[in-house]
Formats: structure tokens, C-alpha cells, sequence
């Protein structure tokens, strides 16, 4: 198989990237009209993604365009969105856009169509999240449930917090639906201090329900509902699993009326539109969660369809590639001018470092090039009192995604205009920046003599130069969330396949997993048997620890 770097069309791209000196600058590009011919700006499902502020001129874009035909790019979307076994090593189809189809959708895994039992657990899942949020969901003892707390880790936590956490704002909150997700008691612990038992609904979502994290604290969670309610049975009235094992869910005590399903071609970091998805649905009402899948829907749509100059995973995915590949940047920040989306940046960690951390390619072979960049951020305007320096006047280009909405949640005095203002800007000073001569008159100006001027402007110029992205759309809701997040799952898809990597394993989490493992019998009171730890410094560190514990 054809390795990427070895296409003519990829070499055309690295000699294009190769010398900065003749990129196109970001401050002639502000003034010259009309800039290039390639879009600058596309819409896509209600959202605005504008990309201007990228130094790639006419020719640099044609090229990234002529990469990914020669990758075949096209086709590789169809199999993806026909529910081909794009997951190859683990045999499987990644169909998570089958879970946000409308009923008369067709989609196909193994000759079977998927759609009738999507939709049946979606009427479940309507049908239980109703009965709840109305109080008709009694607890063991007669009084209704209003607390839930969504027991996950990964994917089946990740994706449904940062939603609700990005919802909840625009909702009436009839249940109070909290997250744990740590091993560290803590979490558990702390989530759990002011909660009436006789009042709390847990949700136990693992697609395996084998992770040890979520098992363990399953199990605490069940010890402390029984040692209040004083009896076992009151397990089946507050506890509801969402997995693929339903044998472990039965074994765990779960009703088995009380499970909601999924298949094994939803990959944990995409499963949120899933049953996983049922506290979303709990905490801001099923109607905001099927809005939800519509947003996705419709970028869907617009993968399928758009041409590929006007569609914006693939341009959102080519820069990408342009950036981590060819400019050697080998971190990427995003910045949500968006309180509610505060965990927007760790949802995207996981999508895009599990998807492509990856050095081998699909057939196996160690790539010959960077892949995935390290995702980080923060909500702006945080940022810009934190790490914002480093994107200014740091000697590493980050490119920066900025996301913003038109109008605000809360109509609060100024906040809003100055939350935009603050976005425009930052986006506006990386380009732009801030020459030293431009600097020192600045200082001057304002009354600064010009030897002070002299002194302070090097450290007050701002090489400007930087690029990023800025999304915009008029009001955080279900559907924009949903297109939003559809968006960045597909840009991540069109980067494996420029890399021909699979986005869709994640072998590398699992070796510390199995480590774990074979560490904590050692770790017990009285260390026992089958513990191993490998290497002389564990060896050190579990004496040292043991050591410490008895204080
Ligand atoms: C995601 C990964 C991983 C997974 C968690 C939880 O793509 O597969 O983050 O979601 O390890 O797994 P379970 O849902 O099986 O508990």
C-alpha cells in the first residue's frame, strides 16, 4: 500500500510548507481584497467557520485539496458514513452517525439495518427520562427520584458532562444530574456528601461494564445506597445501566428492564448520541437531546455532501494536517468564549488524542510523519489571563480554534459584548500583532519618553503572524452543539485519512490499564499474591508508599 508521504501530491504540499519566508503574511492578507480565492469563510449546519486567518495562500490550499483526492478522500467518507469496517483491527463499523438517522434511514451493519433498533432504544430512552424528570420514578421507599449521578469514565463520561454541563444553562433543571468518574474516592465521596439516598438514581454507564474504575465505584455507590435503605433489594429501584454486557449488568443487580443497549460499532469517544447519552436526555429533556442528534444530522448532511472546498471538516482536517505535519506544530489550543462550554476542551482532548495518538499506520507499518498534535484550553476569557502569553509572544506557533456565540445564554448588563469583543480581539492580535516601531510610538503617545520607550518595546511587540480559526453561530443550543461536536468528530476523521491512521482504536490505553492491574494486589494491607511489579523504580516507589501509609 501506498504510504501518503510518498504521493506526489503530499511532496507538492511539504514543498509548499516548507519555507515560512514565502507563506502569505496574515497583516497583508487583512488589507488586501479580495484575499484568495478559496473560501474564507464556510457555513455548515448553522454554524460560521471562518478561515481566513491561516497563512496559506491560493496555492498552498489547492495543493492540501489535491492531497486529499489523491487520498481518496470522497470515498473514504462514504465507507465511514455506509458503516463500512472502517475500525479494521478491531473488525468493526464506527456508525455513530446510524444513532442520529431519522427513522426511515437506512444504514446497514453485517446485512442488518441498524436504524429500527436505534430508534427503539431512543423511545425507551424518551419514555424513561419523561417518567423521571416528571417524579413518576419512585425510589425504594415511595419518594420520587430527584438526584442522578452518572457513574462512567471515557466516553461514557466525557461527551454526556460536557452537554449537560453546556445545556443545563438553557433549561429548567428539574434533576440535579452530577458526574463521577474518578477511581480517587474523592470524587465519589465529595458527589455524594449532600445526597438523600432514599432520593438518588445511579446511572452505571460502561459499554464493557468491566472498567475497573467504573466498577469500583459502582460497587461503593451500591454499598452506601444498601447500608442507608437497609436492604438489597432497593438496588433494582435506583440503579440503571447503559452497556453492551448485559450479562454483567444482570449480574450486578441491574432490572434488566432498567438497561439500555448499544452495539459494539459505537466507539466509546463517539457514544454519546447513544444510550450513554441518557443523561443528557435526564437532565435537559429528550427533546433537547433528539435537537441534539438533529445538529449532528445536518453536519452529517453537509459531510456527505459538500464539495470539498466548501466543506468544513475537510477544510478544519486539512489545516490540521498542514499544521502538525508540514509546520512541525505540535500543539493545538482550543478556547470556548463560553462558559457553558467549559469542558468542551477535555471532551475534544479525548476525540482527538484517543482518534489520532497513533504512530502506526492501517497497515501496520510506523508512519513517517507527526500525526495528531496535543489538544489543550481553556474558556476565553480565562485563558487570556493564564497561558494566553505563550500564543502571543511564545517561540512555538499554536494555532487556536475560537468558538463563540452571537447572543448569550443570560442578557446580563455588557457581559456578552464584552465576552465578543474579547474573542475578536485575541484572534485579531495573534494575526496582526504589534510591530516594535508601532510599539514605541504607541508609548510615545502616551506621554513615555523615549528612552523608557527604547527600553520597553521589544518586550511589547508582538510578532503577530498566528493563525487560528473562529467559529461563530447565533445561540448555544441543542442543535449548534450537536453540529459543533459533529463537526470536530468528522475534521478528526479527515486527518486519519490524509495519515491513513484509524481513528476509531485506542490500543494505547491499554498497557498502564493491565499494569494497574498486576500492581495493586502489592499495594493491599497485607501485600498478596500475583502482584508484579516489573521494574526497580515500581519496586522502590510501592516500598516507599507502603511505608508512608503507616505513617
Ligand atoms: C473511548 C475509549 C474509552 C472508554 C472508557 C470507558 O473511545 O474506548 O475512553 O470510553 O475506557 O469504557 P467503558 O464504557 O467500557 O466503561
Amino acid at each position: 500500500m501506498t504510504r501518503p508521504s510518498s504521493l506526489p501530491e503530499w511532496q507538492r504540499v511539504a514543498a509548499l510548507a516548507a519555507d515560512p519566508a514565502v507563506w502569505p503574511s496574515l497583516r497583508a492578507l487583512a488589507r488586501a481584497e479580495p484575499r484568495r480565492r478559496q473560501p474564507t469563510m464556510l457555513d455548515a449546519a448553522g454554524l460560521v467557520v471562518d478561515v481566513s486567518r491561516h497563512r496559506l495562500d491560493d496555492a498552498a490550499f489547492s495543493a492540501l485539496f489535491a492531497l486529499a483526492r489523491a487520498r481518496d478522500l470522497d470515498d473514504a467518507i462514504a465507507a465511514l458514513l455506509r458503516g463500512d469496517p472502517v475500525n479494521h483491527t478491531e473488525r468493526r463499523a464506527a456508525l455513530h452517525t446510524a444513532l442520529r438517522c431519522t427513522p426511515d434511514a437506512v444504514r446497514h451493519v453485517d446485512g442488518v439495518d441498524v436504524v429500527p433498533e436505534v430508534h427503539a432504544t431512543l423511545a425507551r430512552m424518551r419514555d424513561f427520562a419523561a417518567a423521571v424528570r416528571a417524579g413518576r420514578v419512585l425510589g425504594h421507599t415511595g419518594q420520587a427520584l430527584t438526584h442522578v449521578v452518572n457513574l462512567g469514565i471515557g466516553g461514557s463520561d466525557l461527551g454526556p458532562q460536557m452537554v449537560v454541563e453546556a445545556l443545563r444553562p438553557v433549561c429548567p433543571d428539574p434533576l440535579d444530574v452530577r458526574f463521577v468518574s474518578n477511581v480517587d474516592a474523592t470524587h465519589l465521596v465529595q458527589t455524594l456528601r449532600d445526597l438523600d439516598p432514599a432520593r438518588t438514581l445511579f446511572v452505571v454507564a460502561s459499554k464493557t461494564f468491566t472498567t475497573q474504575e467504573t466498577m469500583a465505584n459502582a460497587a461503593s455507590a451500591r454499598a452506601w445506597l444498601v447500608d442507608a435503605l437497609g436492604d438489597p433489594a432497593a438496588v433494582r429501584a435506583h440503579f440503571v445501566a447503559i452497556s453492551t454486557n448485559l450479562e454483567a449488568t444482570r449480574a450486578f443487580g441491574v432490572d434488566p428492564a432498567r438497561v439500555f443497549g448499544f452495539r459494539d460499532w459505537v466507539g466509546g469517544r463517539y457514544s454519546l448520541w447513544s444510550a450513554i447519552g441518557l443523561p443528557i436526555a435526564l437532565a435537559v429533556g429528550f427533546e433537547r437531546f433528539e435537537a441534539l442528534l438533529a445538529g449532528a444530522r445536518a453536519m452529517d448532511a453537509h459531510y456527505a455532501t459538500a464539495p470539498l472546498e466548501h466543506n468544513a471538516p475537510v477544510v478544519l482536517g486539512l489545516l490540521a494536517v498542514w499544521y502538525a505535519t508540514f509546520c512541525g506544530c505540535r500543539s493545538h489550543a482550543v478556547v470556548p468564549y463560553d462558559q457553558a462550554l467549559h469542558r468542551w476542551p477535555a471532551w475534544l482532548q479525548q476525540l482527538d488524542m484517543e482518534s489520532l495518538g497513533k504512530h502506526v499506520d492501517r497497515a501496520g507499518r510506523p508512519v513517517d510523519h507527526a500525526t495528531g498534535p496535543v489538544i489543550w484550553g481553556e474558556p476565553g476569557t480565562n485563558g487570556q489571563h493564564a497561558f494566553f502569553q505563550l500564543l502571543h509572544q511564545g517561540t512555538q506557533i499554536v494555532p487556536v480554534d475560537f468558538i463563540v456565540a452571537a447572543r448569550p445564554i443570560h442578557a446580563l448588563g455588557d457581559h456578552h459584548r464584552l465576552l465578543v469583543a474579547n474573542c475578536l480581539a485575541q484572534s485579531q492580535a495573534l494575526a496582526l500583532g504589534k510591530t516594535t516601531d508601532e510599539a514605541r510610538a504607541e508609548m510615545r503617545a502616551a506621554g513615555v519618553d523615549a528612552t523608557e520607550a527604547d527600553r520597553l518595546a521589544p518586550y511589547r511587540t508582538f510578532p503577530g503572524e498566528r493563525p487560528s480559526t473562529t467559529i461563530v453561530f447565533d445561540a448555544l443550543g441543542p442543535e449548534r452543539l450537536g453540529a459543533l461536536l459533529a463537526l470536530y468528530e468528522h475534521r478528526v476523521h479527515v486527518q486519519s485519512v490524509i495519515w491513513d491512521l484509524n481513528a476509531f482504536d485506542q490500543w494505547g490505553v491499554e498497557l498502564g490499564k493491565q499494569m494497574a492491574g498486576s500492581l495493586a494486589p502489592l499495594l493491599a494491607d497485607a501485600p498478596a499474591d500475583g502482584g508484579v511489579a516489573t521494574d526497580a523504580t515500581t519496586r522502590a516507589l510501592v516500598a516507599r508508599l507502603q511505608a508512608l501509609r503507616r505513617g
